[in-house]
């Protein structure tokens, strides 16, 4: 008989040095999920920041590389994805947690049912100011350039950048920030799925449409404030874990 696997889904935890409760809540919902009958998706943004994987000195990489190395030392499986404030996040820090880098979006089955996984920032397409400098900032050209840089100057940038990226969603409507039904819905076409698991919005939400007599849905995963919520599946179902 095969193991009933739980596939657990996480995103936008956006640790970060001055939030120690939260990084806490993570520690503990790892040694939680630390059994081989456990697989975590980490979907993007589970840093506020991060400015390389060779930022070794940084707090954060000492408490959370161990922590995430032991939960897959005891057996649980783990994949990562980039989000838009981590996605200098790389091969590096998977290898050294002993996880997978995920493309985005991945496309994966769970006990039958194919599943496409994205950060979701990319489907953001009305929000074209947005998208222009995702364009940018994700080229090879800027990467190469930007890791360069000694790792103060990066945190200097990141920091700067995020006032800027706050600035300016002042002005923009929650419509146009949230993801595009068109762009989803040509996303359920393009991979021939019926379930697609996001985060980024921070509009935790399950949404369920009718199209063409099949039920298409969407889980779109919360944002961690003062609780860390996870998606868990497995061949029961789906259950919302909250963890505070
Ligand atoms: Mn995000």
């Amino acid at each position: 008989m095969k193991p009933n696997i739980n596939f657990i889904f996480i995103a936008d935890l956006h640790l970060s040095l001055s939030a120690t409760a939260k990084t806490n809540i993570f520690l503990r919902l790892l040694e939680r999920y630390a059994a081989p009958s456990n697989h975590l998706f980490i979907l993007g943004d589970l840093f506020d920041y991060w400015v390389g994987d060779d930022d070794i000195n940084n707090p954060l990489f000492s408490t959370v590389v161990p922590a995430l190395r032991a939960l897959t030392d005891a057996g649980a499986k783990l994949s990562l994805m980039q989000g838009n404030r981590d996605f200098l996040m790389g091969e590096q820090f998977a290898e050294l947690t002993h996880g997978e880098m995920l493309s985005d979006p991945y496309l994966i089955e769970i006990h039958g049912e194919k599943t496409l996984l994205s950060h979701g920032d990319q489907w953001c397409t009305e929000d074209t100011e947005y998208q222009a400098i995702r364009s940018i900032v994700r080229s090879n050209q800027w990467i190469d350039d930007f890791v360069k840089l000694p790792i103060n100057e990066r945190n200097n940038r990141a920091q700067s950048y995020r006032e800027k990226s706050d600035a300016s969603k002042v002005n923009k409507t929650a419509e146009i920030m949230d993801v595009s039904i068109q762009t989803v819905d040509k996303a359920f076409e393009t991979y021939n799925c019926r379930r697609i698991i996001h985060g980024h919005t921070h509009r935790h939400a399950h949404h369920k449409q009718l199209v063409n007599e099949q039920t298409l849905e969407r889980f779109v995963l919360a944002d961690w404030r003062t609780r860390g919520q996870a998606l868990v599946i497995n061949e029961s179902g789906y259950l919302d874990q909250f963890f505070d």
